[in-house]
């Protein structure tokens, strides 16, 4: 190999770095959801190669409405599951899908989907 190769093999290996990183590492932002007059905490989440936000910071005890809104077609986003609450979804396309629960137990919960692949967090305080 001569220089310029060894520096293109570089090149692509951060790109690659930086693409794994942005779409499956990099944190999508951290809400912290406040209850409605209703009682109900809403939060709108979008669904496009990660969940944003991804972080989700709650109150334990009050009513919880996650809005999912899938903006891709890719199959790997159709089903969201929340398995410490029983929770799943399917999500088509451009469709808002709520799931309501009540988180009782302060903790970390993690959402995701089918295969793992997108993964948020549920922080219950
Ligand atoms: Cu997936």
């Amino acid at each position: 190999m001569n220089t310029i190769q060894i520096a293109v093999s570089l090149g692509g290996l951060v790109l690659s770095l930086f693409i794994v990183w942005f779409f499956w590492l990099a944190p999508k932002g951290q809400m912290r959801v406040s209850a409605s007059s209703s009682g109900v905490q809403e939060v709108a989440i979008s669904v496009k190669g990660g969940y944003t936000p991804d972080i989700i910071v709650v109150k334990a005890g009050q009513p919880l409405r996650m809005r999912f809104t899938r903006q891709e077609s890719s199959s790997c986003s159709e089903m969201v599951l929340l398995p410490d609450f029983n929770q799943s979804a399917k999500l088509p396309e451009g469709e808002e899908v709520s799931i309501e629960f009540t988180p009782e137990k302060p903790g970390e919960y993690g959402f995701q989907c089918q295969m793992g692949m997108l993964r948020g967090k549920l922080i219950v305080e």
